[in-house]
């Protein structure tokens, strides 16, 4: 399991929340980049290489509830993401940046995230 310097003791309100445990290293995760507020790890089931979501280090399940400075940090750290995949990946031709805010919505995890989504000619990603 990675060590991290921003590991913080679980707490009770989050614990059952797979992204809090993610951000508190009790679960392993492929990190691509944390600070304070923003943690970015790839996606188990990415649907293209690379695929990475960046969330807030804070328990909040919606974007809307979100303090300005969080939406801020995260949108950052998402355009950082996206500009080093599109260095990176040979194949790298744009990216999709998604978010889906409450079930109806599609979101599964409810702990607010980004996708950042690699994107390739003829790779057949229908959102
Ligand atoms: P959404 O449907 O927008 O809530 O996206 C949730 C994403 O989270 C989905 O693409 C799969 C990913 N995911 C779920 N559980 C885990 C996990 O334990 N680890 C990682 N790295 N990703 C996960």
């Amino acid at each position: 399991m990675p060590s991290s310097p921003h590991k913080q003791f679980a707490d009770p309100a989050t614990s059952d929340c797979i992204f809090c445990r993610i951000a508190s290293s009790e679960l392993e995760a492929s990190l691509v980049f944390e600070s304070p507020a923003v943690i970015a790890f790839l996606d188990l089931s990415p649907i293209n290489p690379g695929h990475t979501l960046v969330i807030p280090r804070r328990h909040v399940s919606s974007f809307s509830d979100l303090q300005p400075a969080e939406a801020h940090a995260l949108v950052e750290v998402a355009q950082r993401i996206a500009t080093c995949l599109k260095a990176m990946l040979p194949d790298c031709e744009g990216i999709t940046l998604s978010l889906a805010d409450g079930e109806v919505a599609g979101q599964e995890v409810p702990h607010a995230h980004f996708h950042v989504i690699p994107r390739h000619a003829n790779d057949h990603f229908g959102w």
